[in-house]
């Protein structure tokens, strides 16, 4: 492939960092599994509006392309280039964050998960993926608390839209995944096992092997973070994940390596939603991220944000809900005040 063109306007920081020298050097390259740079890239390329526009396809994919990578997790999640990933993991007791309910409507977090020695989705063989829902769903037949594995396989797209309707199911990846392999043989192989009462659940096979999730709906970001903790313990004991001392976690989007962990609250701020540059102020000061209602990519509605933790790498789990909770507490302070 000659040196690929990325859009005029595209601001992604593949384009940034992707000089034709580096390019010269990597373009020849194939991990283990045979993933190649040309690969990796081709979401960038379809999406203009790509924010880093590259995935990995395997755990190789990081060593072997760290000269593009590197870079690009430097700029994303804002660390030095000594960086290296934090392991710490213990469960917190902070005080509910809104308890008189008037602002805060869920509370929500995730980590992302890959097996080890198995392809990531956007490079997985059908094999590969039908081998990894069996290592999940057996993995989860004996987690505390009950709950059940909902294979998606061979359910006709109506019934694919009425568990949609009712969130027991998660939709087809959206189109930089597309773009990136991740959607092939949807709803093959995928499912989702959930905990009887739905604060717990592990979703099979979309962006990552595993996401595994903890919600409910109210502020008490410690009870659903301590609640995550437990499931990994019983996770880590059963499957072995795809893991650097450096990178920490592996993950299709270098985005989400490290803690691999999204922790964050859907929040109503009708003040600071006319009053958005103080907002900005006040999530970049505790690194945080706003996303919309839906989620990356979405918009905001009736004042509902999905504010999050930007950083996932350089930074431990419990300081991200650490600083997620103190960032929360200054942005209810402000909206109260105005
Ligand atoms: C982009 O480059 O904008 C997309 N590939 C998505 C980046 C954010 N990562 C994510 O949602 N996992």
């Amino acid at each position: 492939m000659a040196f690929p063109k990325f859009h005029s306007s595209s601001c992604a920081l593949i384009k940034k960092y992707l000089t034709p020298g580096l390019y010269e050097q990597l373009a020849f390259l194939k991990t283990g599994t045979g993933f190649t740079l040309e690969a990796a890239i081709q979401s960038g390329l379809k999406n203009p509006d790509s924010h880093i526009g590259i995935y990995a396809g395997d755990a190789h994919t990081y060593s072997l392309f760290s000269a593009i990578l590197d870079p690009i997790i430097h700029a994303y999640h804002s660390v030095e280039e000594t960086f290296t990933h934090r392991p710490d993991i213990d469960q917190t007791n902070l005080s509910p964050l809104d308890p008189d309910k008037r602002f805060i409507l869920s509370s929500r977090v995730r980590v992302a998960r890959n097996l080890k020695e198995i392809s990531f989705p956007c490079h997985i063989t059908s094999q590969d993926r039908i081998q990894v829902e069996h290592l999940v769903s057996k993995a989860v037949q004996d987690m505390p608390g009950e709950g059940h594995y909902l294979p998606f396989t061979g359910l006709s797209p109506s019934r694919m839209q009425d568990l949609l309707c009712r969130k027991q199911t998660f939709p087809m990846g959206d189109r930089f995944q597309d773009a990136a392999g991740i959607n092939r043989d949807f709803p093959d192989s995928r499912g989702i096992f959930s905990s009887l009462d739905k604060k717990f659940m592990i979703w099979v096979n979309e962006e990552d092997h595993l996401r595994v999730i903890s919600m409910e709906s109210s502020c008490d970001i410690s009870r659903v973070f301590n609640r995550l903790c437990l499931g990994l313990d019983h996770l880590n004991t059963r499957l072995e994940f795809a893991f650097d001392k450096k990178y920490g976690f592996l993950t299709s989007c270098p985005t989400n390596i490290g803690t691999a962990m999204r922790a964050g609250v859907h929040i109503r701020l009708k003040k600071l939603e006319k009053n958005p540059s103080l907002l900005k102020h006040l999530v970049n000061q505790y690194h945080l991220q706003i996303r919309g209602t839906g989620g990356e990519k979405t918009s905001v509605e009736k004042g509902v944000f999905d504010i999050s933790n930007k950083q996932r790498l350089g930074v431990s789990a419990t300081q991200i809900i650490e600083n997620l909770h103190a960032g929360i507490t200054a942005i209810l302070t402000a909206e109260k005040k105005l």
